[in-house]
Formats: C-alpha cells, structure tokens, sequence
C-alpha cells in the first residue's frame, strides 16, 4: 500500500469510528428543540404522539402489502391510544381492526393500510343512506355529498406547522392543513363502486375544494386498493407526492436531502356497517390517531394533531 493511499484507508477507518463514536442524532431528536416545542404547543400538535417516516425502498405500488415490503418504515396499530369519535365504542378486533405503515423515498410518501371489517359498507350490504341526508353519495359537488360516509380513512397533513404555529381551525387544502379522504367504495375519479380519494365536504371552503381536486386530479395523491374478501379484510396503498404536497414553508416543498422536519399529521379510520349499527346515521367507528378535534372558549372547534418526522435517514436495523 503506498503511503497516500494508507493515509485515506487511516481516514476512512477514523471517520466510520468517530461516526459509530458519535452516532448520528436520532430523527425524533428534533422535537426537542424549543422552536418545535413552542410551535407544536401553539399549534395543537401532541408531541406526546409522534411518528418518524424514514427513507426507506420504494414498494410496489399494486394496494396488496408484500411480505418485507415494510420493514424499512414506522409501523402503527389500532391500540387504546386511538380516540374513538362515534357513540359506539370498538368492541371486538373482527369489527374494526388495522395496522399500517409511514414512510418515503425521497420522491413519494408512502402509507399503508391493513384493515379488518367484518362488513364491507356497499359491497356487503345495501348502499343505505343515513336518514338525514339522501345526497350522501353525490360526487363532484362541493356543497353535497358525504365523501367520508363508507369504510374510509381521512389524512391529515399540517406541513407549515413550524412556521405557522398556530391552531387549525378549517383546513384550505396545502400546507396550513390538508385534510382529504379515502373511499372503499366510491372516488372522484371513478365514481359509485370505485375505491380511491374524494375532496373533503361537504361545504368546506371553495379553495380547500379546489386544492383537494388538484391533489387527486394532477395525482398528488394516489392510491391501489385490494379486497381480500374471504378473510375480511382490504389492504392500501397511498402514495403523496413530497414536492408538490409536503408543503412546509410557503411554496417550498420538504425534499430528500433537507433537515429533519416535524409536521403535523393525524388519520382516522371510519367504518360504516349495517344500518342498524348506526342509529344516528353517522359512522359506526370513526377513530383518530391523534385525537379529532377540541373546542377552546367560544370559538370554532381546533384541529387536533400529531407529530410525523419527516427525514433523510433510513430506519437503523435492530440490533443482531
Ligand atoms: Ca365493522
Ligand atoms: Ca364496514
């Protein structure tokens, strides 16, 4: 070995030793800082509840979750910590049950969804309407139609967290909040029967609604549905475009490359059965990771949220 080249093998030995010495801060790291902290205390968004969505190998974008397609992202689960929104509490695991992942890589963000449902809203049962409302299934309008009434999740991202720091009443569709919905059984892009997104309504703001159609039309959004019906069950893919949707300063988009990041970020997931279960005509379950909403004073109800830590890293292996 010559000596420059045993000089850089030397470097190259003391730097992976300093690097394994210091290890590299930890994502969650970043919610330490006063900056976070008094922005998330202002802004509604629990730090107590919070996810890190690492860079990870880009899945097969098909709805069907494959046997290591996951390892590399953040796992999250139905437990006691999700807040229950409806009347009717989730009393067994064949009602309603799921588990999911968080993740990215560096061009899409990525959620996966498994979800046990004893009955299929519209597939298994008659596409009922709730009493109150018999324009629950029109599509496209802004001022009718209930996009989330069905087997459904609703995302919430609030990208602009940090630099807002301030409580969300009513989202506008970008990064001072976004909240948009998926359908088992209906879309904005095919209709009655077809699983996909919808624009949060009805009589949400003309800019959230314009801003929602973008997200599913200029495909933002994505998503690939796949119905195991013989053990009850649905898998899904979502996909969220980081430039273009992880809006984070105004106009700027979170991209592979730049600090770690915390943003707001909730999600529930609604289940609606059999009519008999739903005697108010609402859902039958309607469970948020991170708390619905909560009422200060006399003003308009706030939007509750947690943290999602978007970073370059990928998720360290367990130990052996
Ligand atoms: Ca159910
Ligand atoms: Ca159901």
């Amino acid at each position: 070995m010559t000596p420059r080249r045993s000089r850089a093998a030397l470097a190259g030995v003391l730097l992976s030793l300093f690097m394994a010495g210091c290890g590299v801060a930890p994502p969650e790291t970043v919610l330490e800082s006063d900056e976070v902290r008094q922005a998330a205390k202002r802004a509604l968004v629990s730090l107590e509840r919070w996810m890190v969505c690492w860079k990870g190998a880009t899945p097969e974008f098909d709805g069907r979750i494959g046997e290591r397609e996951y390892d590399d992202a953040t796992p999250f689960g139905w437990d006691a910590d999700w807040v229950e929104a409806m009347k009717q509490d989730i009393a067994s695991r064949q009602d309603l049950d799921f588990n999911g992942w968080v993740k990215h890589d560096g061009k899409h963000l990525y959620l996966a969804f498994n979800i046990t449902d004893d009955i299929f809203y519209g597939i298994e049962t008659e596409r009922w309407l709730p009493h109150q409302d018999a324009f629950a299934h029109v599509i496209g309008e802004r001022e009718r139609g209930r996009p989330w009434f069905g087997d459904m999740i609703e995302i919430l991202i609030f990208g602009r967290m940090l630099e807002i720091g301030e409580p969300v009443t009513d989202v506008t569709g970008d990064g001072r909040g976004i909240q948009i919905i998926y359908n088992l059984t209906k879309s904005l892009e095919g209709g009655i029967g077809v699983p996909g997104m919808l624009p949060h309504g009805p009589n949400r703001t003309v800019e959230n609604w314009e801003n929602n159609k973008r997200w599913i039309l200029d495909d933002i959004i994505e998503t690939r549905t796949e119905i195991h019906g013989l053990d009850n069950r649905y898998t899904v893919e979502v996909r969220i475009r980081l430039d273009g949707g992880m809006e984070v300063r105004e106009g700027e988009y979170w991209t592979d490359g730049m600090p770690d990041t915390p943003i707001g970020f909730n999600l529930a997931i609604g289940d609606v059965d059999g009519a008999e279960m739903s005697p108010d005509g609402l859902l039958h379950h309607e469970t948020w990771w991170a708390g619905k909403t909560v009422r200060q004073g006399s003003g308009p109800r706030l939007k509750l949220w947690g943290a999602l830590v978007l970073t370059s890293k990928a998720k360290p292996h367990p130990a052996p």
